[in-house]
């Protein structure tokens, strides 16, 4: 969106979903894709926040940590939700971070898989299942069956240290800003044709 808005609004941006829950292979596409290292990433680890230089490799040890990818029902419970934080809890808690760990894996020697761990932006495969994600949020929040849907939107109580709203680093945002993506139409952004 950043980037969209610095250029005038003059970029078309599509973010591919993986419905895992229909498919649950890894696209072809992004299996024959080779991520290069990623070098001279600065890395702030809690809670002294002391930068180090690393490299980062993303790997996958794909099933090795047990679990299961999510299946329809799985998606279909979280939907069935009636409110927000039962919803957003059990989508985060369950099938979201069941791709990241099914994904990222662990490998007795090399540790967890890059899914699996605070980088896991570095692998592409983070975006197309974050837009699914994304995808589920908008479809519970224009499910007819509750019209109060609609108006539900991320909330942060605190960011550990007691601090209201707290600053989403690196960004300038305040959690209270996530507020105006209860429609997404706000950022401008939106999804083919949603056909369940
Ligand atoms: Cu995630």
């Amino acid at each position: 969106m950043e980037l969209n808005r610095a250029t005038g609004n003059t970029l078309n941006i599509t973010v591919p979903y993986w419905n895992w829950e229909k498919d649950s292979s890894i696209p072809n596409w992004i299996l024959k894709y080779q991520v290069p290292p990623i070098k001279d990433v600065i890395r702030y680890d809690l809670p002294n926040g002391v930068p180090t230089t690393a490299t980062i490799n993303v790997k996958r040890f794909v099933g090795t940590a047990g679990g299961r990818m999510p299946r329809k029902s799985d998606v279909d419970n979280v939907m069935n939700k009636n409110n927000f934080e039962d919803f957003t809890n059990d989508l985060e808690r369950g099938p979201h971070n069941a791709v990241h760990n099914y994904i990222g894996g662990q490998d007795p020697r090399q540790g967890p898989g890059t899914m699996a761990e605070y980088i896991s932006p570095a692998d592409p495969l983070f975006w197309l299942h974050h837009a699914n994600i994304d995808l589920i949020w908008h479809k519970w929040q224009r499910d007819p069956k509750r019209p109060d849907n609609q108006n539900k939107h991320p909330y942060l109580p605190t960011n550990g240290i007691g601090e209201q709203s707290p600053k989403m680093d690196p960004w300038p945002y305040m959690e209270k800003d996530t507020r105006k993506i209860e429609d997404k139409m706000v950022l401008g952004y939106t999804y083919e044709e949603v056909t369940t």
